[in-house]
């Protein structure tokens, strides 16, 4: 019996950068599609059979997708998006891979926003030199949209809570603790200064 999952989602890897070279020389050669998968059953079997984050070199990605959209600002369907994200600076003292994997089961399981939205648009974790990085994408930077043939609007307020409810939830994803900031900045910021570095709009 295999349990459906209510989206197809697509497991994508960076590979670290060769020496010498930085990911922005060729990021898109080193962002591959490793699987794509839309039950429960092949999750786990997947996820059994993948080097765990914390075995992973410095300067790799695990990017989980909904199926359709490329973990990249310049997707179509990202790219009036942005992301929440937090990183964990002591990588010795951060159980790592159990954070991710409830981070991919809250991803798949429809349960970092609420019932009937449809902002997150993938999940992803850095390896990077000195820290781990957690981020959701999401579709939106939480403005308003109006309403069309086969579009429901929604007002600014609306908006912003449908976004900051997605950091809440991640948040408490991670068990952070309430004094912690998870950050939310648009693609747009981030492309711009070429990292994720890009300063917060948005902070819960
Ligand atoms: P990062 O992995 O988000 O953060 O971006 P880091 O600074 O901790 O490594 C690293 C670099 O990868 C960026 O400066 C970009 O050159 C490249 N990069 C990352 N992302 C998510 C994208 C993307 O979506 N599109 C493109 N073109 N480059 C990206």
């Amino acid at each position: 019996v295999k349990h459906p999952l209510m989206n197809k989602w697509t497991l994508w890897f960076t590979k670290p950068a060769p020496p010498g070279k930085t990911g922005s020389d060729n990021w898109a050669d080193l962002l591959k599609n490793v699987v794509t998968f839309d039950s429960v059953e092949e999750f786990w079997g997947i996820y059994n059979n993948i080097t765990k984050t914390s075995d992973l070199a410095i300067k790799s990605d695990y990017h989980l997708f909904k199926d359709g959209v490329r973990p990249e600002w310049e997707d179509v369907q990202n790219k009036a998006g942005g992301k929440w994200a937090y990183q964990f600076k002591n990588k010795s003292n951060v159980p790592i891979d159990e954070l991710w994997l409830h981070v991919m089961l809250a991803a798949i399981g429809e349960t970092l926003e609420k019932e009937g939205d449809s902002e997150v648009m993938g999940v992803v974790v850095n390896v990077r030199r000195g820290l781990y990085r957690i981020g959701v994408w999401t579709r939106t930077t939480g403005g308003m949209i109006r309403p069309g043939p086969g579009v429901a609007g929604r007002t600014l307020e609306e908006g912003r809570e449908t976004l900051l409810e997605i950091g809440r939830r991640f948040k408490e994803v991670l068990r952070l603790p309430e004094r912690e900031a998870v950050e939310f900045a648009g693609h747009t910021e981030s492309a711009h200064i070429g990292s994720s570095r890009a300063k917060a709009k948005y902070t819960v």
